[in-house]
């Protein structure tokens, strides 16, 4: 008898075209509309599952996989996947697989976009005209901050942070960065970037923006501690994590004139926003689409196919994923083939 196909979740409709690749190998359950999970609702869905496809909605750790004894896969949909917890997966022999690469661009022009609408007021000139205040052309109408000439501080000097200084050259600034590793020399060289320590970034940039992981350590990095070293008329982007930033705390400078302004397209809470943070009239507001262009969109969720397929065993690459995070994890733990395979691969 043949052997029974793997079973697949995918847990948000993505593109149906992309997604029915996995159809040639796995028996697939998608979800038909956007859905918001319970934990039951999450463990229930990977019980019977050989493999899953997820976005950061789906929070996934020791407790939505214990019943999901055939689980040997999830692949998710983004570069983050701090909506894993890793060590409950390596406990359980799982592979998490991500999405880098295929978004570094489009995340950085985002990066760019939304720093220049935030230093430039460019959301809030246009609520104002929108409402009729525009009466007389005057002078001294929404005043911002330049960027051409100014120092732009990055946090976390990643693939997407070194993005975005390239683009700042493009903008005569001057690049800092602060990230847990130096970046060779060459790298450095060639973003035009100059590493300093986190307290020098904060205290000279004038614009900042968060391109880092979230995780435990990383969490609050930016609190009142860290708000009060920046300039008062610094502006600060974050595309990374919501976590990162303690928002009652950012929306308390922004409203105290500690900060001038900030751009946010992540929110700890998302994808419920503070109310601090809607009252003010100095931040720009966006819904976590910092990859979300359609070709980015569409690479990110056909790597994440390509990854599921590899991992379950099929395909050109079976058992070498292309983008494993937690491969050595395993293969160290002499827990999966996949991990061993994958791990020669990286
Ligand atoms: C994704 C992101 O859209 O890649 C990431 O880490 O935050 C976004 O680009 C998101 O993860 C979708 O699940």
């Amino acid at each position: 008898m043949a052997e029974p196909r793997p079973r697949v979740w995918v847990s948000q409709p993505l593109f149906d075209d992309i997604v029915e690749r996995l159809g040639e190998y796995c028996q697939v359950t998608a979800a038909a509309e956007v859905a918001e999970y319970s934990p039951a609702q999450i463990a229930a869905a990977l019980a019977g599952a050989d493999g899953a496809l997820v976005t950061l909605n789906e929070r996934i750790g020791a407790a939505e996989i214990a019943a999901a004894a055939r689980l040997r896969v999830i692949a998710n949909v983004g570069v983050g996947y701090n909506n894993l917890d890793i060590g409950a997966l390596n406990a359980a022999g799982i592979l998490a697989t991500n999405t880098p690469d295929v978004l570094t661009e489009t995340t950085a022009d985002f990066g760019f976009a939304l720093l220049m609408a935030t230093a430039r007021r460019i959301t809030e000139a246009e609520r104002w005209l929108r409402e009729g205040h525009w009466q007389q052309w005057s002078f001294s109408t929404m005043l911002g901050a330049d960027l051409h000439g100014s120092t732009l501080g990055i946090l976390g000097m990643g693939r997407i942070g070194q993005g975005i200084a390239r683009r700042a050259a493009g903008f005569d600034m001057r690049v800092l960065y602060h990230n847990r590793s130096r970046l060779p020399q060459d790298t450095e060289r060639e973003c035009r970037a100059a590493y300093v320590g986190f307290d020098e970034l904060l205290a000279q940039s004038d614009h900042l923006l968060l391109v880092l992981p979230y995780s435990l350590q990383s969490h609050h990095i930016i609190d009142a501690a860290a708000l009060a070293q920046m300039k008062p008329t610094a502006t600060l982007v974050n595309i990374a994590r919501g976590g990162l930033v303690d928002e009652p705390a950012l929306a308390d400078a922004l409203a105290g004139g500690r900060l001038a302004a900030a751009g946010l397209d992540v929110y700890e809470g998302e994808p419920a926003v503070i109310p601090e943070l809607l009252a003010l009239r100095n931040v720009v507001l966006t819904p976590h689409i910092a990859s979300a262009s359609l070709a980015t969109r569409r690479a990110m969720v056909s790597l994440a196919v390509d990854n599921l397929i590899a991992a379950l065993g099929f395909g050109a690459d079976a058992g070498r994923p292309p983008t494993p995070v937690n491969a050595a994890a395993l293969a160290a733990a002499g827990n999966a083939a996949i991990g061993k395979t994958a791990a020669i691969k990286r």
